[in-house]
Formats: C-alpha cells, structure tokens, sequence
C-alpha cells in the first residue's frame, strides 16, 4: 500500500494535530461547493458535524452561506458515498454486480487496462474527461499531470467546453493568456449591464462574489444601476433596476449595435487604456452595419433602449458588462464574451476600479499555467477545434462511436457527470457502453460512473486539506485562505492527488517510462505562493495564510496595465482575426425560423450541477426539475398550469409537468440541468426518488458554437405538446 501511492503520507504531518472527538469543536472552511468560495465554521462534536454556519470573519464572503454548504455534512455521512474502490462483475445471469476490491488491487487493473489498450491501439485510443469540482479541488489541479502526461492522449475534454471555454478564448485573444479574466468591481461601480447570468441563484461564475444578493442592494442604495438581460425575469432581475428579455442566442447582435452605437455616436472613450489598445478601427469598419435597428427585431430589445443603455454605460464613471453561462453556452459563445471585453475596453472601464479589473492571487496561475493556444489541432471526426490541449466535448461521443485510428476505446473520467451534464447524453450513455474499459475517480456509482469498470472513490472534500487554486483568481477582492481537514482520513483511504500519483507510477512502470510522484499538494502550493505576487514582495507563505484560517486579506482590485498584460507587446489588439471573421455567420444565424420555441436552463439557489440531489434537505419540497413556459405559448398548445408535456428536439424527447409564468418571455421555455436520475444501474437513493428529467437529452450535441466548439446548451429548438 505504501509503496503503491509513495508521497501520500495519510496524516497531513504540519497541518494536522488530531483533534479530541469529544469536545465541541469549531473548523475553519472554506466552502468547495461553488464559485463564491464562502468561509465556513463547522462545528464538530464526537466525530460529527452538529453546525455549520457562516464565517463572520472571512474578508470576502463576510459570514455569507447558503443551503448548499449544510449540505456538506450530508455528503459526509452520506451512506451511498463510496469509501473503497468497486468493480464491475456480470453475473451469469446478466446483471450488473459491484465488488469491493483493495486499493494495490483497483490501481494495478486500472494501469494494466489503460497500458494494453495504449499499447495496442496507440496513445489516442485513451480519452480523459474532468469535471467541475476539479477545479474545486486543488489536489486534482496540482496531481492530474503525474498520470496525464504519461498517458499524452490528445482526447482530452472537459465541463470547460459546455462552460466558460468563451471567456478562456477572449482572453488569450485580448490579454495574451487564457486565464486573465476581467473582474465586475460591483462594489465600487456606477452601472452594471449584465447578460445571461444569474448571480442570485449561481453565487456568481468567473465572478467570486458571495453574498451577491447584498452587494447588489449595497450598489442600488449607492444610485448606481443594475440592468439585466435575459430571457427570463430571474432572481436577480427581480433585484434589478431594470430587466429586458432577450431572445436566446441573439445577444451577438444586441452587443454589437451596442459597441456600433459607442462608434458612431462618438461615445468611444478609452481613458487611462488610450496608450494600449490598437486595432479598434478594423473592428469599427466590421461591423459598420449592426446598428441598434438591424439588431432589434433579432433580439427582442428595441432600438431605442439597446441605444439609451448604451449612452447610459459610456456617461457611467465606472461601468461593467459582463455576461456568464446564457450568452457562453449559446450559438455565438465566443463572439460574445469578445464583444463584452471589447465594449468594457472602448468606454475605459477594463482595469478601472468600479469597472472590470484583474486580480492578484496569492498563487498566480497566471504565472504558472501556459497561456493557452487555440485550433492548433482538430478533433478527428468533426474537426472541432482543440483549446489549451482540450477538444470539445460535444464531440466525445462520435470520437468513441466512430471507428478508425484514433478512436476512443477506454475513458479515464474524474469529478464529472457528462452523461447528464453535456449535450445529447443518450448518445454519450451509448457511446460509454461500447468501451472497451473505463475507470472513474469519482465517489458516486452515478448516471456516468454507472458505465465504468471500476470505480476509483476518493476521501471526501472535509477529509483533506483545502486551498482554492482557481476563484481567487476571480475574486470581487484579493484574499487568500488554507483550511486543514475537519476530519482525519478513514484509514486506507486516498485523496484524489494521491490516486494520481498510484496511477501514474503504475502505468509509468509499465510503459517503461520515468516517472516521478509529485509532493502533497500544499508544498506545492507553498512554493508557488512564496514565487507568487505577495511572496516576493513582502514574504507571504502559505504558513503565514493558514495561521488565519477565515483569510487573509489582500486588499481590493486594483489597475495593473499594462504589467498584468500576457501579449508579447504589453498592448491590447483589439482587431482578433477568428473574432472578424465570425461576424460573417451573424447575419446568417439570424435567418432562423423567428416563431421557434427554444429551450434554455435554469440553476437554483439548492442545485449544484448533476451532484447534490442526494441530501434530502436539498431536494425536499417542491418539484424543481419542471418546465417554464409563458401563458401565451401554453394557451396556443391547450396546455395549462401543471399540466404534463411532451418536450422534443432534433435529439430526443421527455416528459415533466408544466409550470406557466410571466417570468419568461414569450416563445421560450426553461428546464433546469443536472436532473435525470432515473437511469438505472446508480446508487443514488434519495437523488432517484427525485429523478426528474435531464434537459442534455434534448440538447444537441452537433450544435456547437462554430467558433470556439462550445456547447449550445441555451436557445435549442423545441417543440412542446401536451400529453393527453
Ligand atoms: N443543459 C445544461 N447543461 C449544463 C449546464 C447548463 O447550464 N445547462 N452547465 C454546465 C456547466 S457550467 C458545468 S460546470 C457542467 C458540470 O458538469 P460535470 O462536471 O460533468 O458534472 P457535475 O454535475 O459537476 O458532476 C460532478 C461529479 O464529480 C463528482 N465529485 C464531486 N466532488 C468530487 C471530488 O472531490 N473528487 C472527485 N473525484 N469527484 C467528485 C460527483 O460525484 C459527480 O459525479 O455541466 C454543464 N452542463
Ligand atoms: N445554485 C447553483 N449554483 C451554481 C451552480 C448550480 O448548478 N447551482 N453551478 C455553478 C456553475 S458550474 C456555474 S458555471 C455557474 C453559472 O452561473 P450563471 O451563469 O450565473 O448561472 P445560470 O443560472 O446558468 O445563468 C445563465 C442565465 O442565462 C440566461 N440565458 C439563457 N439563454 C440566454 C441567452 O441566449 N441570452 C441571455 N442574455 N441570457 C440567456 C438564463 O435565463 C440564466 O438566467 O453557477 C455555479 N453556481
Ligand atoms: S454560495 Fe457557494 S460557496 Fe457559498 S456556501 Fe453556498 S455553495 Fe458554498
Ligand atoms: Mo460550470
């Protein structure tokens, strides 16, 4: 056991001194569930969580939790959560049995099989898919190259290409690395134009901003603005000063007659950015003809007000368009988050306090991660485009079903759900049966894990230690935190870095190749952080973070152009060839059938994803997995309030109950993701009880954005009929 996982020591020497079960004790936390990364106090009596509240003294979310974080304590004791690694066994009979097997026994068949599949059919024929908590999870950042750059397959995917692979690329494009993200200052700004977002019920995305639902009141009493657009009247357009509808993927054309009006009306003003931004005039002459008039019959928002928004944004002192998940997972991704970066660029509010600024973490992935590169490869069926080394993963499943060289026959997946979580599942759940092998590290027998051949589960979030790689990257303000675990490891278990480093040795060994185990994550964490902004300047280490374990404050976002800049030339070239040339397709697009009824998602405030609807206290209530339709589409069909539909697209179709309202805009209708647990063969008690449908059996998997090969997971054509 000791020699297979080497570097693992299951005690977290320095971090830990175990704590006496039988007092009352108070853990520091920060919460790994989502985005807003809020601090935790959990509260632990005899072995068990008995509180968990939020931390008063987090500087950044300020004592803020919600429901999902209690939940923690649910997924601690949750007696469907793995704790040894299963195997798959087929009776004779034919079904489906699962064995407990050791962990020296689970590791050695995982690299056998991955090793003789590569051996025999070459390095292409692995495919690795990660999910979200990954990045949530800073031991699976830090180790998933021990085995991944053995194993150099160029199938790699990832819940990046049904996200935020949009504002990855505009990045790259605009400041030379794929990482530098523009920040909303909320608290400081004047006006707030938002799309496609729903921070009220998401806690923000590539937007750390707990507690969003205050800081947005705070920004209201201040006399600054908040204008939403979206399809639907959401919880936080309900917070708004103003909300429009927009019809789903025709935001392209609502945000170029708002940079058009910014041109024309003379309202271009780049202040303190004069010196550093070129190209704006090619872009100027490009889109010449999207004016407000050409773009509001396409979007629903009429001319005068995309014009009167627009002047208002330019008169702000410090303004911010930003735009999430709607306008990222949609026909025109890329182009939007391009054309959001570039209206922040040409009113001069990129990298002003109160408008969109970029951060300095304690541990600078800017600095330690590749900028990124894009189309320097091309999936072998379709000829999606490769992003930092990822293909699309809308075009996994054709890569497993589609024989040749370079087929898929074994799939490595790690924290991720892609059978409910990306376009067209059916097809991904047909494809996953026809593998030769796959293994997922995951603690969940669920809707995806349910095709593997062995199940990897690691120790659970409160078992190991925590630093958040990712969001204080995103973050509303600078602070950094390490959390030690609340509880000690169940004895023989594994963190995820640790199965990472088992696997890679094995498969090393078995190739042939050299190979060394990376150290726990935190030495690797500590010396990034002594190499990183505050190391050097004034000696930060992570020592010194985790001796305040609500944080550390680093203060506010402050301007940092030109140094903050990745490009070669410390300048912004505005002028983006793949961006250009995407314009041809708008006028294109919008030749579509006007009268199509089109689906869009929808989060709530007590789902995470495809992952949480096993805690009872999560699920309990109302049925949240319905359709949301206006009055005025149900009435054309005969359908009323809570009536069930038929729900079909190009894909596939389902069956739930309909819920009518005012909140959506006419012609388009809304079901939530990450529901869908009625497959068989998943241990998921609670979560099948209240299965609901999954809407990626509707979404299509050959709908990509054509620029980037992003998901389009909003504005999928549909038809709804009632179900007699
Ligand atoms: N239609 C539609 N589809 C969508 C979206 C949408 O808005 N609409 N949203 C998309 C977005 S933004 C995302 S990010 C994706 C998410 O897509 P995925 O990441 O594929 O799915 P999740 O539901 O997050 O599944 C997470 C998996 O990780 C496991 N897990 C949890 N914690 C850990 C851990 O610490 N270690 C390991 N090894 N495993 C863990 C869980 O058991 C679960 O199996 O879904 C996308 N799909
Ligand atoms: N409670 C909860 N919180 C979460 C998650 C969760 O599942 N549950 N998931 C986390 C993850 S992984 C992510 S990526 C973030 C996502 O964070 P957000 O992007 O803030 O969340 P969404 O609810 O997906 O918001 C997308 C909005 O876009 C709108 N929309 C749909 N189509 C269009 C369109 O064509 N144009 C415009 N303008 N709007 C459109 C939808 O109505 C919706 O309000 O949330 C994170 N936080
Ligand atoms: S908002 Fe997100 S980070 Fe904060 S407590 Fe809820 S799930 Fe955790
Ligand atoms: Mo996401």
């Amino acid at each position: 056991m000791r020699r297979s996982v080497s570097g693992g020591c299951f005690v977290n020497c320095a971090a830990n001194t175990w704590k006496n079960f039988n007092m009352r004790e108070i853990h520091h936390r920060a919460c790994n569930l989502c985005e807003a990364i809020c601090g935790l106090r959990i509260e632990v009596e005899n072995g068990a969580i008995v509180s968990i509240k939020g931390d008063p003294e987090d500087p950044l979310s300020r004592g803020h939790i919600c429901p999902k974080a209690i939940a923690l304590k649910d997924l601690q004791e949750d007696p469907d959560r793995l704790r040894k690694p299963i195997r798959k066994r087929v009776t004779e009979s034919g079904d489906i049995e699962w064995d407990e097997i050791s962990w020296p026994e689970a590791l050695d068949l995982v690299a056998e099989r991955l090793t003789t599949i590569y051996s025999r059919h070459g390095v292409d024929a692995i495919g690795i898919y990660l999910g979200n908590p990954t990045v949530h999870n800073y031991g699976m950042m830090t180790h998933q190259k021990v085995l991944f750059t053995h194993l150099r397959t160029r199938n790699r995917y990832s819940a990046t290409s049904c996200d935020q692979l949009p504002h990855h690329m505009a990045s790259l494009w605009l400041f030379g690395h794929k990482n530098l993200f523009p920040i909303p200052d909320i608290d400081r700004t004047d006006y707030f134009l938002m799309l496609g977002a729903n921070p009220v019920a998401s806690n923000g995305s590539i937007w750390t901003v707990p507690d969003v639902r205050k800081r947005i009141k705070d920004m209201k009493k201040r006399g600054a603005k908040l204008v939403v657009v979206d399809p639907r009247h959401t919880e936080t357009a309900k917070l708004a000063t103003e909300h429009h509808f927009i019809r789903p993927g025709t935001d392209a054309a609502f945000l170029l007659s708002v940079l058009h009006t910014l041109f024309v009306e003379g309202l271009v003003n780049l202040r303190e950015l004069d010196p550093l931004v070129t190209g704006l005039g090619d872009v100027e002459a490009a889109i010449a003809s999207f004016d407000a008039e050409w773009a509001a019959p396409h979007c629903g928002v009429d001319a005068t007000t995309i014009k009167r928004i627009t002047r208002e944004l330019a008169a702000a002192n410090a303004g911010i368009c930003y735009g999430r998940m709607g306008v990222s997972t949609q026909a025109f991704g890329a182009l939007n988050q391009w054309l959001i970066y570039l209206i922040n660029i040409v009113t001069g509010n990129l990298d002003r306090p109160g408008g969109s600024l970029f951060t300095t973490p304690a541990m600078d992935s800017v600095s330690t991660s590749s900028p990124g590169g894009f189309a320097r490869a091309h999936s072998r069926v379709r000829g999606l485009p490769e992003f930092d080394r990822e293909l699309p993963v809308a075009a996994l499943a054709e890569e497993i079903l589609t024989s040749g060289e370079g087929q898929i026959r074994a799939l490595f997946t790690g924290a991720g759900n892609p059978v409910l979580s990306t376009p067209n599942g059916r097809k991904l759940d047909e494809a996953l049966d026809s593998l030769e092998f796959m293994v997922s590290l995951d603690p969940y027998l669920n809707e995806t894990t349910r095709h593997s051949d062995v199940i990897l589960p690691p120790t659970s979030p409160l078992e190991h230690d925590h630093f958040d790689l990712s969001f204080h990257l995103n973050a509303v303000r600078n602070t950094a935190r390490m959390n030690d675990p609340v509880f000690e490891p169940p004895s023989g278990s594994l963190h995820d870095w640790q199965i990472f480093n088992g696997l890679g040795e094995r498969v090393a060994r078995i190739l042939g190749m050299e190979h060394r185990d990376l150290p726990e994550p935190q030495h690797i964490v500590a010396m990034a952080i002594e190499h990183g902004p505050y190391g050097e300047e004034r000696g930060l280490t992570l020592e010194e973070i985790r001796q305040h374990p609500s944080g550390v404050d680093l203060g506010p976002l402050k301007a940092q152009l030109p140094d903050r800049l990745r490009t070669p030339d410390k300048r912004i070239n505005c002028a983006t060839p793949a961006a250009l040339g995407d314009l041809e397709r708008v006028g294109e697009y919008f030749t579509g059938d006007p009268s199509a009824l089109l689906l869009i998602g929808r989060r709530d405030v007590r789902t995470n994803n495809s992952w949480m609807h096993n805690y009872k206290r999560l699920v309990k209530g109302r049925d949240r997995c319905t359709l949301l339709a206006h009055p005025a589409d149900m009435k054309k069909r005969g359908i009323t309030d809570g009536d069930r539909v038929r729900v079909s697209s190009r894909v596939g179709s389902l069956e739930l109950a309909v819920e009518g309202t005012e909140h959506m805009m006419p012609g388009v209708v809304s079901i939530p993701h990450g529901w869908g647990h009625n497959r068989p063969g998943s241990r998921l008690e609670i979560a099948s009880s209240h299965s609901g449908e999954s809407c990626n059996d509707l979404t299509d998997e050959q709908d990509v954005d054509r620029l980037s090969g992003n998901a389009v997971l909003n504005g999928v054509p549909v038809e709804m009929t009632l179900l007699s």
